[in-house]
């Protein structure tokens, strides 16, 4: 709700010129009380006379309008207050709080320099590109806002990467060669004593957590069934990304697996482990593995990989990092955070 005070001198029917009030009352006669319904640059409003000079104006559509409106009354010369429960914080307000809050959890330097850079004005600038009348800047807008809500959303929380796979693939080993590898571990959880659960990482300035299948409460070892429980954290939007391990020496399969991954949509990785063993003659697996999974939309990669030399490690991290961030975002551009915003 916005409350408008105009003085004695005020004419209120020129001052509020913008208002195209639908019921028969004209605003300057409206007696105090009496509800007119009408429009403010399309804009639907709710308009009540509670003084002589004071007036209410209620609109929908959350904080963006209220400001627009606000600040159309401001260009008009008139002094407004914002009130009210469901719009005491005005929108410039509140893209201070979610910048500032966001700062606080940002981690790396990358994503602080992105926040920071945020609070210049962008943020309002883009929240009435997407408001605007025309057709193609608020259907840029929106695009915008598609390419890069993902990135904004993970300034301040890591991507998370399921690493799958049957038992003794070498998972565990994996995570435990990326962590020893990776000079900016953030934090790590111990599962046994020898395995770590989850593994923060940075990669190129970008959060990623790293989670051991085997080991995060799945109470199941069979590849198929943790697929399908990593499918169920992806619906819920708790999983980005899947790297699935198999064991390069003896590269076997079911068809459950297949199955499996066919209803997977997260893009998934294949790792083929321990290419450091040479093949058992005759090993006529891998190529039938490599065919069989052409059939799978979701696997974007498959490359060679040892955790025991380290061989595979910077190609796997390469592309976790080019999977979440495509193309790295330009400072000057506007991050579309969820919370000013909503979900694309
Ligand atoms: N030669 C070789 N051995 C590996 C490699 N990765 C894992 N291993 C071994 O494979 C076994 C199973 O590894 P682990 O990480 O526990 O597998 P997980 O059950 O998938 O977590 C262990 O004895 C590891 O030392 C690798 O790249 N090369
Ligand atoms: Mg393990």
């Amino acid at each position: 709700m916005i409350e408008l005070r105009l003085n004695a001198q005020s004419d209120i029917a020129s001052v509020m010129q913008g208002f195209q009030v639908g019921s028969a009352c004209a605003l300057a006669e409206a007696p105090q009380g009496r509800i007119l319904f009408g429009s403010w640059s399309g804009e639907d409003v709710v308009i009540v006379r509670t003084a002589e000079y004071c007036w209410e104006i209620n609109c929908h559509g959350g904080t963006i309008a209220v400001h627009r409106i606000c600040r159309d009354l401001a260009a008009a010369g008139l002094r407004s207050d914002i009130q009210g429960a469901a719009t005491n914080e005005s929108f410039p307000g509140k893209i201070e709080r979610v910048t500032n809050e966001a700062l606080l959890k940002c981690r790396t330097r990358k994503a602080a320099g992105l926040v920071l850079a945020q609070q210049d004005g962008r943020l309002l600038k883009f929240a009435e590109d997407l408001q605007s009348e025309s057709d193609d800047r608020s259907r840029s807008a929106r695009q915008h806002m598609e390419r890069w809500q993902s990135v904004a959303q993970h300034l301040t929380k890591p991507w998370r990467v399921a690493i799958v796979g049957e038992p003794n693939v070498g998972k565990s080993s994996l995570i435990n060669t990326i962590a020893g590898l990776q000079r900016s571990i953030v934090s790590a959880t111990p599962g046994t004593t020898r395995d770590l659960v989850e593994v923060e990482i940075v990669v190129r300035g970008w959060m990623f957590q790293l989670i051991d299948t085997a080991g995060v409460r799945t109470g199941s070892d069979s590849l198929p069934e943790q697929l399908g429980i990593v499918q169920s954290l992806a619906l819920l939007g708790d999983c980005d990304m899947i790297c699935l391990v198999v064991d390069a020496s003896s590269e076997r399969f079911e068809s459950a697996l297949i199955d499996r991954l066919k209803k997977v949509e997260v893009p998934t990785c294949v790792v083929r482990n321990k290419c450091d063993i040479p093949s058992e003659p005759g090993n006529t697996g891998v190529p039938l593995f490599a065919s069989s999974l052409d059939s799978v939309n979701a696997i974007k990669c498959i490359f060679d990989a040892s955790a025991k030399t380290g061989v595979g490690i910077s190609e796997l991290l390469n592309w976790i990092a080019d999977t979440a961030v495509p193309e790295e975002p330009r400072t000057e551009i506007a991050l579309p955070f969820v919370e000013l915003f909503g979900v694309a």
